[in-house]
């Protein structure tokens, strides 16, 4: 019984990972994809298309097959589900589940001779799931910002301000258009809390880092922020669970579980947490001095912070840090469709963005800037059209325009996370643009840090895992060493002589944000 089982249900999919934490080995792995293996819900990437005015929703139940289906995957391979002492898990961020009274007492009668998603039919009060895509609760937002006494006010309260996808804003949205649906709902649950309810058995608490994406939990207490609550829906607080730390035990394995797929009855169900705050863990960065920068689709910044400070911008987010204390999570936008914006505008290629390529302009452009925005940007909140180049006298050549997008990017990083409060020692970077050996060393010299790659797939499930394993007593330290090393020989390092440049480089960035979008 030494083995460690981490579900992530993110939005396309639902994955397993078992670990070994004193051998510091993955023993199994599997995964279910929503369109592919759950055509039936007809949702080919995770959720239904077609949304109008910015809705986007998913099915609660194709989550609850994909839970019995990625169990049945594991128990067909072999997997030594016996042997398993604990098991958490990460979801998707926002999204929330409408269930009515009863939820828990449902969970506690589950039969193993039937499906999860046919025993659960009935319980739930809405049949669909608003998920982190969603953008439809503009006025929402601004009826809550109202009430609550301003957006630095609900900021101060949640660690963010309102947010279109954060689950508050799509709870009042729901209550008002569906007042009677809201009425009878006993319970409403966070997708990682809902699948973590589902394993346990009866209805549990959501965790503070999940929970700090609600616009409902006050960061300082830890709890349900009464003003927020206020603000967002009628009789709000009797229809959410409590709030727990996640690292808390919400008991064991549902019998459900242990007698259809052979998990030991005594497998203990840590909370679940959110897919950012897991990654947190899966990085090897839930310690504050490192911060992770993964530059996917769109580039997100996140790192463990020693104080709950909040964004004075606005922009970010601070969620519960998993491990303790807080976490920030910053988005932007314009992270590689940005960066692909280039490359196909002036016929490159990849290589141009790479260190080859970038040694044929000099750093800084002389300095000279250009705002790396191609579309709207949320950090910060500008809406925009194209890059902007501010300074040139001409137009930039192509090796300009790729140099000066990265640098802008990189430089607007700088800027928007400069109120973590936390000394960083490393950036670590993740994400399809990190292999790039070019832009890993303009990060370097922009933060002026060493640029560690991490090369960790599925560090959401592996974080879940962790997260569980440090709950059974596992020593962290020893875990990030085993599972989330960075990648041998690919450190990058600052350069002395471009200091100066960057230094100077971030005034004239910062001004040109400030003169084209009017920003402090
Ligand atoms: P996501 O998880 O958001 O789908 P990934 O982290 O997988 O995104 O990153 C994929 C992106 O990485 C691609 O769309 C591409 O823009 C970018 N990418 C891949 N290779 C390189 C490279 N060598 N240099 C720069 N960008 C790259
Ligand atoms: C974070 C967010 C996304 C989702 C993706 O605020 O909305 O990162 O968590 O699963």
């Amino acid at each position: 019984m030494s083995l460690i089982l981490g579900l992530d249900s993110s939005t396309q999919s639902l994955s397993a990972l078992i670990i070994d934490p004193e051998r510091g080995q993955i023993v199994a792995e599997e995964s279910v994809n929503f369109g592919k293996d759950l055509p039936q819900f007809g949702m080919e990437s995770g959720f239904l298309a077609g949304g109008v005015e910015g809705e986007v929703h998913s099915n609660p139940q194709m989550w609850l097959d994909a839970l019995d289906l990625v169990f049945q995957r594991l128990k067909d391979a072999g997997a030594p589900l016996d042997q398993i002492e604990a098991v958490s898990g990460s979801g998707q961020q926002h999204g929330s589940v409408y269930l009515k009274e009863g939820f828990g007492q449902a969970l506690a009668e589950l039969r193993p001779d039937a499906s999860l998603a046919d025993q659960l039919a009935s319980i739930f009060s809405r049949s669909s799931s608003p998920i982190w895509m969603d953008t439809s609760t503009g006025q929402q937002c601004a009826e809550i910002t109202q009430a609550a006494g301003g957006a630095e006010e609900v900021c101060r309260r949640s660690g963010s301000i309102a947010i279109e996808r954060f689950t508050g804003p799509q709870i009042r949205k729901f209550s008002q258009i569906e007042p009677a649906a809201y009425e009878v709902t006993g319970v409403i649950h966070l997708v990682s809390s809902f699948l973590a309810s589902v394993l346990a058995g009866k209805s549990v608490a959501i965790d503070t880092g999940d929970g700090a994406g609600m616009n409902l939990m006050n960061l300082a207490t830890a709890d349900w922020d009464e003003v927020l609550l206020g603000a967002t829906a009628p009789d709000l607080k009797s229809k959410l669970p409590p709030v727990a730390p996640a690292s808390s035990v919400a008991g064991t394995i549902s019998t459900y579980f242990s007698e259809k797929f052979g998990l030991n009855p005594e497998c203990q169900v840590v909370l679940w947490s959110g897919d950012n705050p897991c990654s947190l863990v899966g990085m090897g960065a839930s310690q504050p001095g490192k911060v992770v920068i993964s530059l996917g689709t769109s580039d997100t910044l996140f790192a463990a912070m020693a104080e709950p400070l909040t964004d004075p911008r606005g922009y970010g987010h601070v969620f519960g840090n998993p491990l303790g204390g807080n976490m920030s999570l910053i988005c932007f936008r314009n992270g590689s469709l940005a960066r692909e914006a280039v490359k196909d505008r002036f016929e490159l290629s990849w290589a141009d963005f790479d260190a080859e390529g970038l040694a044929r302009t000099e750093p800084g452009n002389g300095q000279k800037v250009i705002l790396p925005f191609v579309g709207d940007e949320i950090t910060p909140r500008v809406s925009s059209q194209d890059f902007v180049p501010v300074g040139w006298a001409g137009e930039p050549t192509p090796d300009e325009w790729v140099r000066g997008v990265l640098e802008g990017q990189f430089l607007n990083m700088k800027r928007h996370s400069d109120w973590l409060g936390v000394e960083t020692e490393e950036v670590l970077l993740t994400g399809g643009a990190s292999e790039n050996d070019g832009i890993a060393q303009i990060a370097a010299d922009v933060f002026g840090k060493k640029v560690r790659r991490l090369s960790v797939a599925g560090s959401a499930a592996l974080g879940a895992a962790m997260r569980a394993a440090v709950a059974m007593g596992a020593d962290i330290d020893k875990l990030e060493a085993a599972f989330s090393a960075p990648a041998l020989g690919r450190d990058v390092l600052p350069r002395s002589e471009n200091a100066e440049t960057y230094r100077d480089l971030e005034k004239v960035f910062a001004q040109a944000l400030k003169n084209s979008f009017n920003l402090a």
